[in-house]
Protein backbone atom coordinates (compact mmCIF):
# COMPACT_ATOMS: atom_id res chain seq x y z
CA UNK A 1 0.00 0.00 0.00
CA UNK A 2 1.59 3.68 -1.13
CA UNK A 3 1.66 6.57 1.44
CA UNK A 4 -1.56 7.97 -0.02
CA UNK A 5 -3.51 4.83 0.05
CA UNK A 6 -2.17 4.66 3.70
CA UNK A 7 -3.33 8.64 4.39
CA UNK A 8 -7.21 7.91 3.04
CA UNK A 9 -7.50 4.45 4.95
CA UNK A 10 -5.94 6.23 8.14
CA UNK A 11 -9.00 9.09 7.90
CA UNK A 12 -11.92 6.98 6.30
CA UNK A 13 -11.21 4.61 9.44
CA UNK A 14 -11.26 7.68 11.65
CA UNK A 15 -14.33 8.86 9.98
CA UNK A 16 -15.92 5.66 10.95
CA UNK A 17 -15.57 6.10 14.57
CA UNK A 18 -18.01 9.47 13.77
CA UNK A 19 -20.90 6.87 13.44
CA UNK A 20 -23.31 6.16 16.18
CA UNK A 21 -26.01 3.42 16.61
CA UNK A 22 -29.26 4.38 14.78
CA UNK A 23 -28.12 6.66 12.69
CA UNK A 24 -29.08 7.42 9.05
CA UNK A 25 -25.55 7.44 6.78
CA UNK A 26 -24.91 8.96 3.74
CA UNK A 27 -22.36 6.99 2.27
CA UNK A 28 -20.31 8.87 -0.39
CA UNK A 29 -17.81 8.24 -3.27
CA UNK A 30 -14.04 7.46 -4.10
CA UNK A 31 -11.43 5.49 -2.86
CA UNK A 32 -10.98 7.22 0.49
CA UNK A 33 -14.98 6.69 1.07
CA UNK A 34 -13.72 2.45 0.43
CA UNK A 35 -12.10 2.71 3.47
CA UNK A 36 -14.43 4.14 5.47
CA UNK A 37 -17.25 1.94 4.67
CA UNK A 38 -14.94 -1.06 4.93
CA UNK A 39 -14.33 0.63 8.59
CA UNK A 40 -18.20 0.61 9.01
CA UNK A 41 -19.04 -3.03 8.10
CA UNK A 42 -15.81 -4.43 10.48
CA UNK A 43 -17.92 -2.43 13.39
CA UNK A 44 -21.22 -4.08 12.09
CA UNK A 45 -19.81 -7.62 12.26
CA UNK A 46 -17.67 -7.00 15.60
CA UNK A 47 -19.59 -4.31 17.58
CA UNK A 48 -23.28 -4.86 16.00
CA UNK A 49 -23.28 -1.66 14.96
CA UNK A 50 -26.98 -0.44 13.60
CA UNK A 51 -27.54 1.46 10.79
CA UNK A 52 -28.86 2.57 7.55
CA UNK A 53 -26.73 3.41 4.83
CA UNK A 54 -28.04 5.77 1.80
CA UNK A 55 -25.81 5.15 -1.04
CA UNK A 56 -24.70 8.20 -3.32
CA UNK A 57 -23.39 5.80 -6.62
CA UNK A 58 -23.75 2.62 -8.09
CA UNK A 59 -19.96 1.30 -6.66
CA UNK A 60 -20.76 2.77 -3.06
CA UNK A 61 -23.60 0.33 -2.92
CA UNK A 62 -21.59 -2.36 -4.45
CA UNK A 63 -18.94 -1.52 -1.43
CA UNK A 64 -21.96 -1.65 1.55
CA UNK A 65 -23.18 -4.62 0.48
CA UNK A 66 -20.22 -6.48 0.33
CA UNK A 67 -19.39 -5.05 3.57
CA UNK A 68 -22.45 -6.04 5.48
CA UNK A 69 -24.34 -2.15 5.63
CA UNK A 70 -27.97 -2.26 5.33
CA UNK A 71 -28.68 -0.13 2.64
CA UNK A 72 -31.97 2.27 2.44
CA UNK A 73 -33.80 3.99 -0.36
CA UNK A 74 -33.08 7.63 -0.46
CA UNK A 75 -37.03 8.20 -1.16
CA UNK A 76 -38.06 6.99 1.94
CA UNK A 77 -36.00 8.75 3.67
CA UNK A 78 -36.73 13.20 4.66
CA UNK A 79 -33.60 13.60 7.09
CA UNK A 80 -29.36 11.95 7.48
CA UNK A 81 -27.85 12.09 10.80
CA UNK A 82 -24.02 12.18 8.70
CA UNK A 83 -22.97 12.40 5.23
CA UNK A 84 -19.26 11.33 4.72
CA UNK A 85 -17.73 11.60 1.52
CA UNK A 86 -14.66 12.27 -0.38
CA UNK A 87 -13.56 15.09 -2.41
CA UNK A 88 -11.13 16.20 -5.44
CA UNK A 89 -10.10 19.46 -3.54
CA UNK A 90 -10.65 21.96 -0.61
CA UNK A 91 -10.23 25.10 -0.35
CA UNK A 92 -8.72 27.36 3.01
CA UNK A 93 -13.01 27.71 3.36
CA UNK A 94 -14.01 24.06 2.99
CA UNK A 95 -15.36 24.93 -0.23
CA UNK A 96 -15.19 22.11 -2.01
CA UNK A 97 -14.78 20.75 -6.16
CA UNK A 98 -16.40 17.11 -6.26
CA UNK A 99 -17.71 15.01 -9.25
CA UNK A 100 -14.14 13.41 -10.31
CA UNK A 101 -16.01 10.18 -9.61
CA UNK A 102 -19.26 11.33 -11.78
CA UNK A 103 -22.02 11.24 -8.83
CA UNK A 104 -21.97 15.38 -7.89
CA UNK A 105 -25.53 15.07 -7.86
CA UNK A 106 -26.63 12.45 -5.54
CA UNK A 107 -23.38 13.48 -3.67
CA UNK A 108 -24.55 16.79 -3.39
CA UNK A 109 -28.52 15.70 -2.71
CA UNK A 110 -26.83 13.28 0.61
CA UNK A 111 -24.86 16.16 1.67
CA UNK A 112 -27.40 18.54 1.98
CA UNK A 113 -30.13 16.61 3.61
CA UNK A 114 -27.50 15.41 6.53
CA UNK A 115 -27.04 17.05 9.98
CA UNK A 116 -23.39 16.41 9.65
CA UNK A 117 -21.52 16.66 6.33
CA UNK A 118 -17.66 15.23 6.88
CA UNK A 119 -15.06 15.53 4.53
CA UNK A 120 -12.13 12.57 4.16
CA UNK A 121 -9.04 13.64 2.10
CA UNK A 122 -5.85 12.95 1.97
CA UNK A 123 -3.11 15.87 2.17
CA UNK A 124 -2.87 16.12 -2.14
CA UNK A 125 -6.47 17.58 -2.10
CA UNK A 126 -5.99 20.63 -0.36
CA UNK A 127 -5.33 23.94 -1.81
CA UNK A 128 -5.54 27.86 -1.61
CA UNK A 129 -7.80 28.33 -4.49
CA UNK A 130 -9.84 25.46 -6.05
CA UNK A 131 -9.47 25.44 -9.66
CA UNK A 132 -6.75 23.30 -10.46
CA UNK A 133 -8.79 20.21 -10.99
CA UNK A 134 -11.17 20.81 -13.83
CA UNK A 135 -14.88 21.50 -12.40
CA UNK A 136 -17.36 18.65 -13.36
CA UNK A 137 -20.84 19.77 -13.83
CA UNK A 138 -24.27 17.24 -14.45
CA UNK A 139 -25.81 18.40 -17.57
CA UNK A 140 -29.02 17.27 -19.64
CA UNK A 141 -28.18 15.28 -22.93
CA UNK A 142 -30.73 17.13 -24.45
CA UNK A 143 -28.73 20.30 -24.62
CA UNK A 144 -25.30 19.45 -23.88
CA UNK A 145 -23.20 21.13 -26.54
CA UNK A 146 -25.29 24.98 -26.19
CA UNK A 147 -24.87 24.38 -22.40
CA UNK A 148 -20.76 24.17 -23.30
CA UNK A 149 -20.39 26.97 -25.01
CA UNK A 150 -22.79 28.99 -22.16
CA UNK A 151 -20.88 27.70 -19.65
CA UNK A 152 -17.44 28.90 -22.21
CA UNK A 153 -18.55 32.14 -22.01
CA UNK A 154 -18.00 31.98 -17.97
CA UNK A 155 -14.19 31.36 -18.56
CA UNK A 156 -13.28 27.85 -19.85
CA UNK A 157 -13.42 25.45 -22.43
CA UNK A 158 -15.79 22.65 -21.35
CA UNK A 159 -15.25 19.11 -22.39
CA UNK A 160 -17.34 15.77 -22.39
CA UNK A 161 -16.26 13.32 -20.27
CA UNK A 162 -16.32 10.05 -22.50
CA UNK A 163 -15.87 6.31 -21.53
CA UNK A 164 -14.53 3.86 -24.05
CA UNK A 165 -14.99 7.25 -27.17
CA UNK A 166 -19.15 7.26 -25.56
CA UNK A 167 -20.65 9.88 -23.47
CA UNK A 168 -20.11 8.75 -19.87
CA UNK A 169 -23.49 8.47 -18.66
CA UNK A 170 -24.42 9.43 -15.01
CA UNK A 171 -26.63 7.07 -13.02
CA UNK A 172 -29.18 9.71 -13.06
CA UNK A 173 -28.83 9.35 -17.34
CA UNK A 174 -26.82 13.02 -17.69
CA UNK A 175 -23.65 13.43 -19.01
CA UNK A 176 -20.42 15.56 -17.30
CA UNK A 177 -18.97 18.69 -18.77
CA UNK A 178 -15.43 18.78 -17.52
CA UNK A 179 -14.59 22.91 -17.57
CA UNK A 180 -11.05 23.59 -16.52
CA UNK A 181 -11.38 26.97 -15.30
CA UNK A 182 -7.87 26.64 -13.59
CA UNK A 183 -8.37 29.56 -10.46
CA UNK A 184 -11.68 29.84 -8.94
CA UNK A 185 -11.58 32.56 -6.83
CA UNK A 186 -15.20 33.44 -6.18
CA UNK A 187 -16.45 29.77 -6.41
CA UNK A 188 -20.07 31.06 -4.59
CA UNK A 189 -20.42 33.56 -7.57
CA UNK A 190 -19.55 30.76 -10.04
CA UNK A 191 -21.43 28.17 -8.86
CA UNK A 192 -24.87 30.75 -8.84
CA UNK A 193 -23.66 31.71 -12.50
CA UNK A 194 -23.28 28.11 -14.33
CA UNK A 195 -26.22 26.94 -12.43
CA UNK A 196 -28.40 29.42 -13.90
CA UNK A 197 -27.44 28.29 -17.25
CA UNK A 198 -30.80 26.37 -18.51
CA UNK A 199 -29.24 22.37 -19.05
CA UNK A 200 -27.01 22.50 -16.01
CA UNK A 201 -28.63 19.77 -13.50
CA UNK A 202 -25.55 20.41 -10.91
CA UNK A 203 -22.11 21.37 -10.50
CA UNK A 204 -19.11 20.08 -8.62
CA UNK A 205 -18.99 22.99 -6.51
CA UNK A 206 -20.04 22.83 -3.17
CA UNK A 207 -20.11 26.04 -0.96
CA UNK A 208 -20.99 26.38 2.90
CA UNK A 209 -21.87 22.92 2.96
CA UNK A 210 -19.19 20.97 5.20
CA UNK A 211 -19.27 20.57 9.13
CA UNK A 212 -15.74 18.55 9.73
CA UNK A 213 -13.08 17.89 7.01
CA UNK A 214 -10.75 15.42 8.25
CA UNK A 215 -7.27 15.72 6.78
CA UNK A 216 -4.80 12.78 6.47
CA UNK A 217 -1.18 14.17 6.75
CA UNK A 218 2.34 12.76 6.72
CA UNK A 219 2.23 10.86 10.25
CA UNK A 220 -0.89 13.42 11.62
CA UNK A 221 -4.84 13.48 11.20
CA UNK A 222 -5.73 17.08 11.16
CA UNK A 223 -9.51 17.66 11.92
CA UNK A 224 -10.49 21.27 10.83
C1 LIG B 1 -15.96 11.56 -4.53
O1 LIG B 1 -14.70 11.48 -4.00
C2 LIG B 1 -15.90 12.49 -5.70
O2 LIG B 1 -16.71 13.59 -5.58
C3 LIG B 1 -14.48 12.83 -5.75
O3 LIG B 1 -14.12 12.93 -7.07
C4 LIG B 1 -13.86 11.64 -5.09
C5 LIG B 1 -12.46 11.72 -4.64
O4 LIG B 1 -11.99 10.46 -4.82
P1 LIG B 1 -10.85 9.76 -3.97
O5 LIG B 1 -11.35 9.69 -2.56
O6 LIG B 1 -10.75 8.45 -4.63
O7 LIG B 1 -9.63 10.63 -4.09
O8 LIG B 1 -16.82 11.96 -3.59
Amino acid sequence: MNEQDKLKKAVGEKAATMVKDGMKVGLGSGSTVYWMIRSLGERIQKDGLKIEGIPSSNQTAIWAEEAGIPLTDFSHVKELDITIDGADEVDANNHLIKGGGAALFREKVIAQAAKEFVIIVDQSKIVDTLGEFSLPVEVLPFSWHRTANEISKLGCVPTLRVNEEEPLVTDNGNYILDCPFKVIPFPDKLNKEIKSIVGVIETGLFIDMVTTVIVGEKDNINIK
